[in-house]
């Protein structure tokens, strides 16, 4: 068996540059292999990677899992949540029957009672309040089938535009990011590229920890013969950043600062392709305009890194041939989210790295079906990557779900997450259906969402396979079929599609998203223009299929993708049409981007104000197949730090742990490795305050406090870290509100992507008791930590100049407030 839990990346397979990544299948059973009675094709759910997997079945349960060595993905690789994850499936927690609230409790009832509950009053609703009191909020964790039918309902049934994912949180900004630049959603390259690159640029992406597998063929690609170089831009010293060549530890909220400052560099030292950006591109001389204003020294500045190591990273990503980007949480849910993700982008332009073998950016994606909740509409476009200022694209929407165009809200975009939680606070919204997510430990500022979900005014319907912490906010609580229990596809973060069949039956009365959604549709008699119902599913791969005859022509076309093609393969990356029947390896081969008015999914937005450019603007400048080189001027984040709240609070993931540990808490292994919260703090900060390893400590914003232990293993002074995984349903007493992360964070997005800022908070700490008195035992697995490099080094320090690691060398070990 794989000990993924000290070993997260398992054993090294070095290979060169061009060579095929090699094999290494990881399993992890728990009854003897001869009691597998069958394996189901797959894919992991617990990340944007989708690793390929098999899942064993013994007794109508799920018994264990293998990766699948032919996947393109992860050559048979899992990792620790891949590996450990799907026990909670087995849990005896799980949610086996509706419950329907009478007074303080939710009582268990049957599916007649709460769907008949549900159906009346989101009819009332709609009677008396029309169709704007009713929204939906959905997940990046079901499947392509599910969301395509809540687009369905919410957009052509109910004819409301508040429908949004939880990827709202998560990769909004990947979406914009691609769309201000290219044109239109979809990340260009392939995991193939990082076979071919000689140069990573990981920009507020923890990759070791949050998408191990793939950082596992970074590894090794780092421990074969012609090491790629790395830039890590992120201001802790993550497993990611300790294998980087240059680590700028910026503070927190600079990114566009100090990815200026990298741009002027390229543009200084002509480390530019100016045929490729002539020929491909506009909006150059703006750019050169602006980054002008960020010379190294200002960045450092700004950042508090060392001009040198600036120079350096600069100079690594301008000197290399094969340039592979990447970009995750550091930058979406930071300060001036678009507007950084942008200048990545910018950074694979001006070096005409992309489209080619080798040289891409990639947007991540986190959650693994993100990119569904996407290209399916249930996530601020509409389906298929359309466009809502578009007339043509919404009418050849209107056409297949053979409705009227007026009845598909496209006045103005459609409601982002924020705006939706905002109208059920102001009472404009009535009826809420929230799906596969836990908002109520997921969202920032959780006083006001608490108080938001628990009026009563506000009907809530919660789906989900557990009791969390946002079921027990619910009118009524429906018990969904988890993966595993049911059928359908996801797509990854380069595009692979695949499908999932359902491996056992659901426990007790539980149900897929999907039926319950189409049992909805049936009850509420939505019908099209010929009084057909409109929703006519009889099992998903009949509404993946009108999915996929949808998609045609756009972008993300797989008219040619079938359940029959998926089952053949493991793995197939879209574009899948007619001409390319295999899948399509990269996007912008020719250099043609989806930027033509009539293609693009948007217009596109300033990227400062967030203001939207409209179609007339759009297509007097028509940028016409060139990719839009879009530049932003840094402004500081708008909570500052000062005397009361000094530090910076910057929260995020733990390797063991999936969210909000509905899944991963209920896996021995996973929760066993990281139990409980815990406040990571610099020693300078914590000598300043009398705070010692363990010690009890508040953590305090102006929106509320947490009370973990504090742990000395900072890297930033002026840094505090804070995973967001810890919520209130395993506590002694769960309306003790003092441990989840977004107790401190702030009601604030960004303008482009109106993705919510986790990253920014202001905050003090003081100490509340004694390790060896109140504080709690803190049990943190490392991972890598004690791993030994090739050069025989430990782990631990970055190889060379910058970011304040412990050799020292150019310092960056900036003091001061960060
Ligand atoms: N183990 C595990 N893996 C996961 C998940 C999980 O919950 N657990 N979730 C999945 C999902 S949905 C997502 S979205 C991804 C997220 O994956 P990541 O984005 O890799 O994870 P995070 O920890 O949220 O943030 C990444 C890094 O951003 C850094 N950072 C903070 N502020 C800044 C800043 O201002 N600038 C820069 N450059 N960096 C900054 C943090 O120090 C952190 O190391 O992970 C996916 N994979
Ligand atoms: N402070 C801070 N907050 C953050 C972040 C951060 O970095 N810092 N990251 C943000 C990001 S990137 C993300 S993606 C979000 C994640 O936040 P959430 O989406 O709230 O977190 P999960 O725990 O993944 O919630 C998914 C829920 O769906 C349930 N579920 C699983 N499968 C199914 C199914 O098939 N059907 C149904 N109906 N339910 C199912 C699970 O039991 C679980 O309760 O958190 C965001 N919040
Ligand atoms: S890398 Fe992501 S998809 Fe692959 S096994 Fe780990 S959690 Fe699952
Ligand atoms: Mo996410």
């Amino acid at each position: 068996m794989a000990d993924r839990i000290a070993d997260v990346w398992g054993e090294r397979t070095p290979f060169a540059a061009g060579e095929r990544w090699p094999q290494r299948v990881d399993q992890f059973l728990t009854v003897p292999a001869e009691r597998v009675e069958r394996w189901v094709p797959s894919a992991c759910v617990l990340c944007s990677n989708g690793c390929g997997m098999d899942v064993a079945v013994a007794d109508g349960r799920i018994v264990g899992v293998r990766g699948r060595a032919a996947d393109r993905v992860n050559h048979g690789r899992l990792g620790p949540k891949g590996l450990f994850g799907w026990q909670a499936n087995n849990s005896r927690e799980r949610l086996t029957q509706p419950l329907v609230r009478v007074g303080a409790e939710l009582r268990p009832t049957d599916w007649e009672t709460a769907m008949e509950v549900i159906v009346a009053r989101s009819k009332e609703v709609l009677a008396e309040h029309g169709p704007l009191a009713t929204a939906f909020y959905t997940s990046g964790q079901l499947f392509a089938e599910e969301y395509y039918a809540q687009t369905l309902i919410a957009r052509g049934g109910i004819g409301t535009p508040h429908l949004d994912g939880n990827t709202r949180l998560c990769t909004a900004t990947a979406e914009w990011a691609l769309v201000e630049s290219f044109g239109s959603d979809g990340n260009p390259g392939s995991y193939t590229d990082i076979d071919l690159c000689d140069t990573l640029f990981l920009v507020g992406h923890n990759a070791a920890e949050t998408q191990t597998v793939l950082w596992s063929r970074m590894l090794d690609r780092l421990r074969g013969p012609d090491r790629p170089r790395v830039v890590v831009i992120d201001p802790r010293q993550t497993p990611t950043a300790r294998e980087a060549d240059v680590h700028l530890a910026i503070r927190p909220g600079t990114n566009v600062a100090v990815l200026n400052a990298i741009l002027g560099e390229l543009i200084t030292h002509d480390w530019i392709d100016r045929a490729f950006v002539d020929a491909h591109t506009t909006g150059f001389p703006e750019l050169a305009q602006v980054v002008a204003d960020y010379p190294p020294q200002r960045a450092a500045e700004v950042c508090a890194v060392p001009a040198e190591a600036i120079r350096e990273a600069a100079r690594i990503i301008g000197t290399g041939s094969r340039l592979v980007s990447t970009v995750l949480q550091g930058v979406y849910q930071s300060h001036q989210a678009t507007a950084a993700a942008v200048q990545v982008n910018n950074v694979n332009l001006l070096r005409g790295m992309i489209g080619r073998p080798g040289c891409t950016v990639f947007q991540m994606n986190g959650q693994p079906t993100a990119e569904n909740t996407r290209e399916t509409g249930a996530n601020g476009a509409l389906p298929g990557f359309r466009n809502w200022q578009n007339d043509v694209h919404v009418r050849e929407l209107a056409d297949a779900w053979n409705i009227d165009a007026s009845r598909i809200p496209h006045w103005a975009p459609p409601t982002h997450a924020m705006e939706i939680f905002r109208h059920c606070e102001d009472g404009s919204i009535r009826f809420l259906w929230v799906t596969g997510t836990n908002p109520a430990v997921s969202l920032p500022e959780l006083h006001r969402i608490r108080a938001i979900y628990g009026q009563d005014r506000l009907f809530l319907v919660v789906s989900d396979a557990f009791p969390t912490e946002t079921t027990a906010l619910a009118d009524v609580v429906l018990p969904a079929a988890m993966w595993g229990e049911k059928t359908g596809c996801y797509t990854n973060a380069d595009r692979t599609v695949h499908l999932s069949e359902q491996a056992v039956d659901p426990p007790g009365q539980a149900r897929s998203d999907f039926e319950i959604l189409l049992e909805y549709a049936r009850r509420m008699e939505f019908t099209d223009n010929d009084g057909q119902p409109l929703v006519n599913w009889t099992c998903p791969e009949e509404a993946w299929r009108d999915f996929t005859e949808l998609t045609r022509g756009r972008p993300c076309d797989q008219s040619a993708l079938t359940y029959d093609k998926l089952r053949d393969s493991s793995g197939v990356q879209w574009p899948c049409t007619e001409q390319a029947p295999g899948g399509t390896e990269r996007l912008y081969t020719n250099h043609d981007f989806f930027t033509a008015p009539d293609i693009c999914e948007d217009y596109g937005h300033d990227l400062v104000t967030g203001a939207q450019n409209e179609a007339d603007e759009y297509r007097a400048h028509d940028p016409d197949g060139r990719a839009v080189i879009k530049a932003a001027h840094y402004l500081p984040p708008h909570e500052p730090v000062d005397d009361e709240y000094p530090l910076r609070l910057t929260t995020g993931r733990k390797v063991y742990h999936w969210h909000t540990r509905t899944k991963t808490a209920r896996a021995p292994q996973l929760q066993a490795a990281a139990p409980d919260a815990w406040a990571e703090l610099h020693p300078d900060d914590a000598a300043q305050l009398g705070i010692a390893d363990g010690d009890l400590v508040r953590v305090r914003s102006r929106r509320g406090a947490i009370e973990v232990p504090a742990v000395l293993r900072g890297h930033r002074p002026g840094v505090v870290f804070v995973p967001f995984h810890y919520g209130y349903f395993d506590q002694a007493d769960p309306d003790r509100h003092n441990r989840a992360a977004n107790e401190l964070t702030r009601t604030e997005w960004d303008p482009v992507s109106k993705q919510p800022i986790y990253k920014v908070t202001a905050v003090r700490v003081q100490k509340i008791a004694d390790a060896a008195v109140g504080g709690r035992p803190v049990v943190i697995t490392e991972p890598g930590l004690s791993a030994t490099r090739d050069d025989g080094t430990a782990g631990g320090t970055a190889r060379g100049t910058a970011g304040g690691t412990a050799r020292g060398t150019a310092g960056g070990t900036a003091r001061g407030a960060s």
